[in-house]
């Protein structure tokens, strides 16, 4: 297929008749391998057809037909799930735990709106079911594609496997030419309880519960195996959409339900945070007989309007939040107490456990947090657990909520083994023998051995890969540790130079047991497309303490390239300075992550570690998202004095939203200082400074149209 012009060269006509030759060319193949028995091509000359009319597929989504060769089954698996980016990111919710997180989150959205406790808030609230998130992009009323929710940003191509499930409509009469309806594809009790019982007849795979035997039907290579499954789905939401659906939730939800998806009847409209405890407790009392499960309820402001000017934190909407249910619980013994060596040097306690099911899982293991929960002891020295140490032989009681590691809440003293001594947390790492120390104040226990800790290096190796940082395909955390212990990738820039190493010879990698000539050239492939990344993956796949994936993405949006951000770093010093000072200034920089920043780039082995690194990247800038064109993109500003017209978080999250930078000091690095009533010494300073000042009507005149 080398004379094939390349799907990006294609025009549609001529992406039609690719697609047409691809479809004929199939169906030969599939007849010849199927009916004859007899194959004409090999398997890797038929995966290469397939890819090629996905491809051309995904570029041209309104030339997808259900005849396509993506919708046959029995054909050949694919070597893998084609990937979907999401028009519209498909974040998660916040959670509340308990009633007061509920009214905790009532109270901020009134707050950022400006919405007194006595006036009332619609909010819809419906049961959280407990199955995995699907997006279904329908045009002109066909459904194109349907996308598993993956990182958030890009999920796996499952469309064929979605064709199968009953409840998805295939066509849609009455609908917007452009809709994303997204929903979660679950399987009954019933259904799990019959598809595990036929599994176990034919000496298959049993599945543990209905989650896990949902995402395993559903993420299937061969759509026919995922049709013989009973997989349902409840739409909950949308994504894309050429026109509202609705001006409220409630009605956008019926919207949907008109259009022929399965909508969850138990969702109902509350007036306050008390009526959604209220509708909490009457699903709650209901959740056994539901015939389906469900891991809390979730609330969604429903006026969709007012969703919008609450619009969104960096990974989960302000408007909406899953209220779970509580953590289930077993009783179980503990067989021993293992130390974890995490990548910042922390000594984790892990319980090793007799295995026990809570709430239909298995749990064998289950995390201490770390020695002072082991000896009873909270935070700032309290007693938990009424004080009781946890010993080895001890009966403890674990719980699980949600998909967190299991945790171990409590102790049986009674049951206690009358030899059972207290716990002796080690001082020396058990990776590295360096000595593990305590800081003042840090609940952690750390190993001090750095680079030359070998489970911190691995660790940080493991982080460097991971899905929010770099991501690189085929490199995952089983990969980064056998390359490793093969003396193969010691640091970052490593695995940039490992395809150098590998084509002079000086490492082999595919005469290695599980890698081959393509799967090799697959991982290089892998791994140069990531030497391009954005500022913000890079900051975070750094690893320094302190400093998260929004954490991150805050340094990336105010120092914009790679060069601004380590040469502030380069030149800060800590409580001291100008460039200290305007990192201090950024909203959500505290000095603990400040402090941590900076110490990592004067650590001669770290700073040499990341230099090597950088030298084998192209860091991409990182620009605010659909800013369009704001005259405040890249701007800092400043909020002082009291704001009339909206509220401080929603001023700040508006001006964020629009690609300014929002400061908490006034420096001469600002350029927009907004001034209410009561403004005082920003004013003062901002004056002296010659920054431009305006009021909230002006500010609020500048973004207009925005
Ligand atoms: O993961 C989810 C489950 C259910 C959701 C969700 C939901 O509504 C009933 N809604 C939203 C907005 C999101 N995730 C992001």
């Amino acid at each position: 297929m080398s004379g094939d012009i390349s799907v990006q060269d294609l025009d549609k006509e001529q992406a039609s008749a690719e697609l047409r030759r691809l479809s004929a060319l199939l169906s030969a193949a599939n007849t010849a391998y199927h009916t004859h028995d007899a194959p004409e091509i090999s398997d890797a000359e038929y995966d290469a057809l397939k890819r090629r009319n996905a491809d051309i597929e995904a570029r041209f989504p309104t030339l997808v037909s259900p005849q396509s060769p993506t919708f046959q089954v029995g054909a050949s698996p694919a070597d893998g799930f084609q990937k979907i980016v999401h028009s519209v990111p498909m974040l998660s919710l916040g959670n509340a735990f308990d009633d007061e997180d509920v009214v905790g989150f009532d109270t901020s959205v009134r707050k950022f709106l400006g919405i007194p406790l006595d006036e009332a808030l619609a909010y819809t609230a419906e049961p959280k079911i407990d199955g995995l998130s699907l997006a279904l992009r329908y045009e002109d009323g066909a459904l194109v594609h349907a996308a598993t929710r993956g990182d958030g940003r890009v999920g796996e191509n499952v469309t064929a496997n979605a064709r199968t499930i009953t409840d998805i409509p295939d066509v849609l009469v009455g609908a917007p030419a452009l809709l994303e309806v997204r929903g979660e594809v679950y399987m009954s009790h019933e259904d799990f309880e019959a598809l595990n019982t036929r599994q176990a007849a034919n000496s298959e795979k049993t599945f543990a519960n209905p989650r896990n035997a949902a995402a395993g039907s559903l993420r299937q290579l061969d759509a026919s195996i995922t049709s013989s499954r009973p997989l349902r789905f409840f739409a909950y939401g949308w994504g894309s959409v050429s026109e509202p659906l609705a001006k409220t939730q409630k009605d956008a939800i019926n919207r949907l339900n008109a259009l022929g998806f399965s909508t969850n009847p138990l969702t109902s409209l509350c007036n306050s945070a008390d009526e959604l405890i209220g509708h909490y407790r009457s699903i709650e009392s209901q959740r056994a007989t539901l015939g389906y499960d469900i891991d809390g309820v979730v609330y969604k402001v429903n006026d969709l309007e007012l969703q919008k000017r609450l619009g969104f934190r960096s990974t989960t909407p302000r408007w909406a939040i899953a209220h779970k249910f509580p953590a289930e619980l077993a009783w179980t013994r503990l067989a021993a107490i293992d130390i974890q060596v995490g990548r910042t040097g922390a000594l984790s306690p892990v319980a090793r456990l007799h295995p026990v099911t809570v709430g239909g899982v298995v749990v064998s293991n289950a995390t201490l947090h770390n020695e002072d929960y082991i000896a009873g002891k909270g935070a700032s020295g309290s007693l938990i657990r009424d004080g009781k140490d946890i010993r080895l032989g001890d009966w403890v009681q674990v719980y699980r909520a949600g998909d967190v590691i299991p945790k171990v809440a409590d102790v049986d003293l009674a049951k206690r083994p009358e030899n059972a001594q207290p716990y002796v947390f080690p001082q020396i790492c058990p990776e590295c023998h360096s000595d593990a120390i305590r800081e003042p104040g840090d609940a952690v226990r750390r190993c001090t051995g750095g680079i030359i800790c070998p489970a911190q290096v691995v660790e940080r190796l493991k982080h460097f890969v991971s899905r929010s940082a770099f991501d690189i395909e085929g490199l995952g955390a089983k990969q980064v540790e056998q390359f490793f212990l093969d003396g193969w990738i010691r640091e970052p820039a490593d695995i940039f130079l490992l395809e150098d190493r590998y084509s002079s010879g000086l490492q082999q990698l595919k005469n290695r047991e599980g890698w081959g000539e393509t799967s090799a050239s697959k991982l290089f492939e892998g791994i140069n497309e990531k030497r391009k990344i954005p500022l913000n993956r890079l900051i975070f796949a750094l690893g320094i303490r302190h400093v998260g994936e929004s954490g991150a993405s805050l340094l990336a949006r105010n120092y914009g390239t790679w060069t601004d951000f380590e040469t502030a770093m380069t030149s800060a010093r800590i409580e001291d300075g100008p460039e200290w000072e305007t990192l201090l200034g950024i909203d959500g920089v505290g000095p603990v992550m400040a402090t941590s920043l900076v110490t990592a780039f004067h650590q001669e082995a770290e700073r040499a570690s990341i230099d090597r690194l950088v030298g084998e990247l192209e860091i991409l800038p990182v620009m605010a998202a659909d800013t369009g064109d704001s005259p405040v993109v890249g701007k800092t500003v400043v909020f002082t004095g009291t704001l009339e017209k909206m509220t401080r978080a929603e001023a700040k999250a508006r001006a964020e939203a629009l690609g300014a930078k929002v400061s908490g000091s006034v420096s001469s690095k600002t350029d927009f200082l907004v001034a209410g009533p009561g403004a005082g010494s920003k004013a003062k300073k901002a004056a002296e400074l010659g920054i431009q000042t305006m009021d909230e009507d002006g500010w609020l005149a500048m973004i207009e149209g925005s």
